[in-house]
């Protein structure tokens, strides 16, 4: 029984299976990038975030900031469909989201509390 199971051409197609499942736990598991920004002083620091398309990226908005703010993409296609990106923090705190970019350009972030017209940045998603 051991001995069939074991057979040359049975192991072969274990290690061949084996090497297939490694390979895409190994692909499962690339590529998460992490973009951070903090809000301080009505401004996004750094004010401009530069992603890559099709990469899964993590982006953290922390507010070291007096008051509330937010940050805000519009009009960003994402793979989940939802195309648009929407973090918000109390002073002292933070928020993050996942997300992939679908589409290459320049789009604009910002706060949209008011009174903080001045708080804007870019994101920018390579090809
Ligand atoms: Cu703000």
């Amino acid at each position: 029984m051991m001995n069939y199971f074991f057979s040359k051409r049975k192991s072969l197609v274990f290690y061949f299976l084996l090497a297939m499942i490694l390979l895409l736990v190994g692909c499962g598991s690339s590529s998460d990038t992490s973009t951070d920004v903090v809000g301080e002083e009505f401004k996004f620091v750094p004010e401009k975030v530069t992603i890559s398309k099709g990469e899964e990226v993590t982006m953290t908005f922390t507010n070291n900031d007096q008051v509330f703010h937010n940050l805000i993409v519009d009009n960003i296609p994402t793979s989940n469909g939802h195309n648009q990106i929407y973090l918000e923090a109390e002073v002292n705190e933070e928020d993050s989201v996942s997300f992939t970019a679908t589409e290459a350009g320049t789009y604009e972030m910002y706060c949209d509390e008011p009174g903080h017209e001045q708080m804007v940045g870019t994101l920018v998603v390579e090809e």
